[in-house]
């Protein structure tokens, strides 16, 4: 009994800091407009789904998170996927294709690549072209916008709007760019 009060004071810190384990972040555009309505997913480290909310105001917040495991955050937008998708943005990826006009930062690769297989080919053109005249109704696997984390998180896999990360304790923010897939002269409407 002699030592258990000073091994309480000793995990209180702890107890506290898992108390107030929170993240938390900004949803905003290369023009630094916060957008809304931006569904952010929290699951766990197997995929489970723990809970969803949609941004207020651009932001999200999960609270009285347990510390020490791996969490995945999974973000979407709905909308139409013809959002900001015209024949100048077609051009756009056309001449980075044939090295007249090469795109040049990575927001702009990830723009323009599509079907989201990591590089940009014909093959994204073609479905570029395919939603234009409405021969389809969807961009591939439904992925109408793509998001790049803030600090440099990649995302699982070229295609995934999810980012794994380790939540160590305390609060950590974690902010993401959203960008329309396909839309390379940034004319969507975010809000
Ligand atoms: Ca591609
Ligand atoms: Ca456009």
């Amino acid at each position: 009994m002699k030592n258990t009060i000073p091994f309480i004071l000793l995990l209180f810190p702890i107890l506290l800091s898992a108390q107030n384990t929170n993240v938390s972040g900004m949803i905003s555009n290369a023009q630094g407009t916060i957008v809304q309505s931006v569904e952010v997913s929290l699951l766990d480290e197997q995929g489970q789904l723990i809970t969803t909310q949609m941004t207020t105001n651009g932001r999200y917040t999960f609270e009285g998170l347990p510390a020490g495991y791996n969490y995945i955050i999974r973000l979407n937008k709905g909308g139409t996927p013809l959002n900001g998708l015209s024949t100048l943005d077609f051009v756009m990826i056309a001449r980075h294709i044939i090295g007249i006009d090469p795109l040049g930062s990575e927001l702009q690769i990830r723009t323009a690549d599509i079907d989201g297989n990591g590089q940009v080919s014909v093959v994204d053109l073609v479905y570029l072209r395919h939603l234009i005249l409405s021969i389809i109704s969807e961009l591939p696997n439904q992925r109408n916008w793509l998001f790049i984390a803030e600090d440099g998180t990649p995302p699982n896999s070229p295609q995934a709007n999810s980012f794994s990360f380790y939540l160590q304790g305390g609060s950590i923010t974690k902010n993401f760019l959203i960008q329309k897939v396909g839309d390379l002269n940034d004319n969507a409407v975010y809000n």
